[in-house]
């Protein structure tokens, strides 16, 4: 059987099938599930903020925020409303759409801390911009107030699959992760939730999270696929990069597993090349962080970016083109 013919309801085996098609196969077949659903020229930007930096009680071993790792990275408070509003007008003058505020915990905190976050997304909102935030774990109950203080998205990733998923975090499990995308979905909030490549997984731990991404109800909106940023201090810190088609050929199952999503190449563009980052474009890759700063780590200088899109004849979205209701 053809395996980009892809049997409903999936299974497991049918993806890990796709993961062996022919890379140029497996991307055209990808190109042609992403003209069929989106506008192929246009990519959303977003930017990215660390509102609360480093010190994390989670083990996640590839982050440089932990506070298990020694790394480089410092521990600063939860930033000013003023502050993350400033960031979030420069990102809207640089041409992002969405603003996603990241912090550092395990877990969000009733009372101040998260009535600081409402107050800095209705900020943001009222700036235009869509927003997102990551901020670990979540009630049901919090989703529904940072829904109602306005927030557009919710990005917590899965990394990984649930078997290789153990060996890079041990302070909470892939269940938990589930219960927050529940309480997300529930609030009414879109869904932002991928995972990373090159943490030592073997082909088979991608299916098996594409498949699980895929098999959500409804799958998520939004799919950041990260290469590994490997930091010093960090247990990954060595791990080798992974070979520029093996994200090439994410990025395609991705698209065509989940044919209305966002699929966003994330952490580690910098180090792919022009040339990949137009493949992946190809293979559906259709959204991006602009700006020189991830959360802690580097991304291409937005000259580079604006330079790159404008060679392969892409343009940014227009904010608030296709905004959530
Ligand atoms: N603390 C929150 C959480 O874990 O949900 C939000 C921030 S956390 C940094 C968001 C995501 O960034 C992680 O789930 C992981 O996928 C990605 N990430 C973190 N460090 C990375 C690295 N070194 N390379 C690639 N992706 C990374
Ligand atoms: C996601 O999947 N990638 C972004 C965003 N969600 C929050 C984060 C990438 C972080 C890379 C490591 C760093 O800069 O600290
Ligand atoms: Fe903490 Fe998120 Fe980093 Fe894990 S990925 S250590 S939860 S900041």
């Amino acid at each position: 059987m053809d395996p980009l013919r892809l049997p409903a309801p999936l299974t497991l085996d049918a993806v890990e099938r796709l993961f062996e098609v022919r890379l140029l196969d497996l991307v055209h077949a990808a190109a042609q599930v992403h003209r069929a659903h989106h506008d192929p020229h246009e990519v959303q930007c977003s930017a990215l903020l660390s509102i609360k930096t480093g010190a994390c009680p989670e083990d996640c071993g590839y982050c440089p925020q932990s506070a298990h790792h020694g790394t480089a990275v410092g521990r600063e408070a939860l930033l000013d409303t003023e502050q993350v509003l400033g960031a979030a007008r420069r990102a809207r003058a640089a041409g992002a759409d969405r603003f996603c505020m990241g912090a550092a915990w395990r877990e969000v905190r009733d009372g101040r801390e998260l009535d600081r976050v409402c107050e800095m997304v209705a900020g943001v909102k009222a700036l235009g911009l869509e927003t997102c935030a990551t901020l670990g774990m979540l009630t049901p109950a919090q989703a529904a107030r940072l829904r109602a203080a306005g927030l557009d998205y919710y990005n917590h990733n899965l990394d990984t699959s649930r078997a290789y998923y153990g060996e890079i975090i041990h302070t909470r499990t892939y269940d938990d992760r589930l219960r927050t995308l529940a309480a997300v979905r529930e609030a009414g909030l879109a869904v932002c939730c991928g995972g990373i490549v090159g943490l030592g997984e073997a082909p088979a731990d991608r299916a098996a999270l594409l498949f699980e991404l895929a098999r959500l109800d409804p799958p998520p909106e939004s799919v950041p696929i990260n290469a590994l940023v490997p930091v010093a201090g960090t247990p990954l810190g060595d791990r080798p990069r992974v070979g520029w088609d093996e994200i090439v050929r994410t990025v395609a199952v991705a698209r065509l597993l989940m044919p209305r999503a966002r699929v966003r190449l994330s952490a580690g563009r910098q180090e792919l090349g022009e040339a990949a980052q137009a493949l992946c474009h190809l293979a559906g890759a259709n959204s991006i962080f602009l700006g020189e700063r991830l959360l802690t780590t580097g991304n291409p200088e937005p000259e580079a970016d604006a330079a790159l899109l404008a060679r392969l004849g892409l343009r940014p979205r227009e904010a608030a083109a296709d905004a959530p209701a």
